[in-house]
């Protein structure tokens, strides 16, 4: 049956690099996968996510960041994600909502209320059927990033907003255990994967 992954966490935790790894594990167990990413996803989305990362307003307020995300994910989930899941497609998502409790709820300390209220809204019942949330210290994760390109506007954030992020990730695991796992992304490529591969069997995604 088709399921909804996502993949989360901070900045260079190897996200972009263990979705295709997932992406293979369950097409080699017959699953159809769309892989797709947030902000973006769409055409709409993808505009949203330049004006978002770029440093074209590195004033941006809080709120309006938050809206945006929350208008990317809307559009997402009628022309991407909804539709997928009812042609009997897995969909594999490079971040999600968890990503705006983190960054959004923790990194910029708004109101967690708004948040859940805009989810519910936009949302309604639809929550991914497993997160992985994969988790290192802020340093490795800058370490890895900053090897791959120069920090957009979120990026920039100092070390402080990141471990905030960090901290709800791992709360947010604590507090909805039947859907939200850690790895430990601390370690090379292929032990993460081993981890990987072994949630995927535990939250039954893979039966063998
Ligand atoms: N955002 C997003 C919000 O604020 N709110 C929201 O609601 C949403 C949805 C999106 C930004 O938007 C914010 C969060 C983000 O700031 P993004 O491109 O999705 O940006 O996120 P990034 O974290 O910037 O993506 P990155 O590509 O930087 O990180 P990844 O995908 O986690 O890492 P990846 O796979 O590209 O790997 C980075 C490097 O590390 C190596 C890889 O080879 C690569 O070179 N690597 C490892 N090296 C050693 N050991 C390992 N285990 C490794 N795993 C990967």
């Amino acid at each position: 049956m088709a399921k909804f992954i996502t993949l989360e966490g901070i900045e260079g935790v190897g996200k972009t690099s263990n979705l295709q790894y997932v992406k293979t594990l369950l097409e080699a167990a017959g699953q159809q996968c769309v892989v797709t990413r947030e902000p973006g996803g769409t055409e709409l989305g993808e505009a949203l996510r330049g004006l978002l990362l770029s440093h074209s307003d590195d004033n941006m307020s809080a709120d309006a960041e938050l809206l945006m995300m929350f208008a990317a994910r809307a559009e997402h989930l009628n022309k991407v994600i909804r539709p997928a899941l009812e042609n009997n497609q897995t969909v594999l998502c490079d971040r999600f909502t968890e990503a705006t409790y983190a960054y959004q709820g923790g990194g910029r300390q708004l109101d967690v209320d708004k948040i859940s209220k805009l989810e519910t809204w936009v949302q309604e019942e639809l929550r991914p059927d497993l997160t992985l949330i994969l988790d290192a210290p802020v340093e490795i994760g800058r370490a890895r990033a900053g090897r791959r390109s120069e920090p957009d506007r979120i990026e920039k954030e100092h070390d402080d907003f990141f471990q905030r992020v960090r901290k709800t990730y791992i709360k947010l695991a604590q507090r909805y255990p039947h859907r939200i796992c850690l790895i430990d992304a601390s370690v090379e490529l292929e032990a993460v994967q081993v981890q990987i591969h072994e949630k995927l069997r535990e939250y039954e995604i893979l039966l063998s």
